[in-house]
């Protein structure tokens, strides 16, 4: 018995003097390596997932500290300091833009312009060279009985003068159109204050053809011209309408009145807009409206209302009918169905950037009565500018 107490012993004392060497040997090693510094502010504090260095290693520990691991707990990120409020755009100035802006029409109407031009300074101008003229007008959209007009007046023109000088021929070409278009018709919108209250103006139109983004461009020419402007979000019919809009607003600083609920009566909410504008003393407030319903019928009923419910503030200034000059004749024929719900004041030619046909600003006007005030040249904030015959034509014909 004694002679296995003694062995047993021993045994312990060999397992525990290895353990102690082993022990030993390895920490001096770990302690030497040199481990990556820790970030100062984590100094002191356990990291996540990171093996104890003090507890030796075994099967499965890993052999450093994994790449993946944490390396900074999230309270210690630097978050950006908050804005001190919404930051607002300075629009552009209304004055010249569409000088900015004529490269695009040039560019997209250059088979109007241009193909007039070429054509007229043929050697001879001969029947079949007057039928083209023709030919290139009404594939612009000019319309039958304005194409008429130009091409017999400028045919009697050119015989009677005699010319065949270019730059002369271009100078008739171009008082032909400014005339089918109109000099003298007054395109100015009317948005001046009332004594008790804002200048309403009321925005229709098919959907898809720029209404909202009409309403937001419009209300950066107004803010560049330093008005306060009010939008009313009419368009109850589709749920994010009054976001798109509000979110016009929000870039220039001008309020957007909208109903809690989807579905909302849209002449209540017209109401609302101007009620507000009243009561802010604001220079002018833009409604825009839905451009479908489940039926034509349905549609041109709640805009009757809507403009009937805003007229119990005072007369609507404007009434802007927007348009799509890429839609042609199709257009025109649902411009003509508003008007005769709306009295239709003024009309707002958009994407004439993307067309050759932008002689469809002589055919709506001719058809309705109502003249072009403004047109949209591109999906841009500020691709809006007042309409002015004379640099129209200039850029159709540069
Ligand atoms: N190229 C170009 N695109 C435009 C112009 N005006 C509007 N758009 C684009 O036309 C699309 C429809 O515009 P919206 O303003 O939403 O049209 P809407 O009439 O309000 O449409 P609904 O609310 O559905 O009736 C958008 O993608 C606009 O960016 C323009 O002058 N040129
Ligand atoms: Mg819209």
């Amino acid at each position: 018995m004694d002679t296995l107490d003694y062995v047993i012993g021993l045994i312990g004392l060999i397992a525990v003097g290895g353990v102690a060497a082993f022990v030993g040997l390895v920490r001096p090693k770990r302690r030497g390596r040199s481990l990556p510094p820790r970030p100062a502010e984590q100094q002191g504090r356990p990291l996540v997932g990171r093996p104890d260095e003090d507890r030796l290693p075994g099967v499965g520990d890993d052999a450093e500290v994994p790449r993946d691991s944490p390396s900074r707990s999230v309270d210690v990120v630097d978050l950006p300091a908050e804005p001190a409020g919404p930051v607002t755009e300075r629009p552009e100035p209304v004055l010249g833009r569409l000088v900015r802006l004529r490269e695009r029409l040039a560019r997209s109407n250059s088979a109007l312009g241009q193909g007039l031009l070429t054509l007229l300074s043929r050697d001879r101008l001969d029947e079949a060279t007057w039928d083209e003229v023709e030919e290139t007008l009404l594939l612009a959209d000019v319309g039958i009985g304005p194409t008429t007009e130009i091409v017999d007046g400028l045919r009697e023109r050119v015989r009677v003068l005699g010319t065949r000088d270019p730059e002369h021929v271009r100078e008739l070409l171009r008082q032909e159109l400014l005339s089918a278009i109109g000099t003298d018709v007054d395109r100015s919108l009317r948005t001046e204050r009332h004594e008790d209250r804002p200048a309403v103006v009321l925005v229709v139109g098919v959907n898809g053809t720029g209404k909202t983004t009409t309403v937001g461009k419009l209300a950066r020419v107004l803010v560049a011209e330093d008005k306060d402007v009010v939008l009313g979000a009419a368009d109850t019919f589709r749920a994010a309408a009054a976001e798109q809009l509000a979110t016009w607003g929000e870039r220039v600083g001008v309020p957007t009145i909208r109903s809690e609920r989807d579905g909302a009566d849209p002449a209540a909410v017209a109401f609302d807009a101007v009620k507000a504008g009243i009561e802010a003393e604001a220079d002018v407030v833009i409604v825009d409206t839905a451009g479908r319903l489940q039926n034509k019928a349905g549609l041109m009923d709640e805009l009757g209302k809507v403009k009937r419910v805003l007229e119990r503030h005072g007369p609507v200034d404007e009434v802007l009918l927007v348009l799509d000059a890429t839609t042609g004749q199709n257009g025109l024929r649902q411009a003509a169905v508003f008007s005769e719900v709306v009295d239709v004041s003024g009309i707002v030619l958009t994407k004439l950037d993307g067309t050759a046909k932008g002689g469809i600003v002589v055919a709506v006007q001719r058809t309705l009565d109502v003249p072009v005030k403004l047109i949209g040249l591109g999906e841009g904030a500020d691709d809006l500018a007042p309409f002015d015959p004379e640099a129209f034509v200039d850029a159709l014909l540069s």
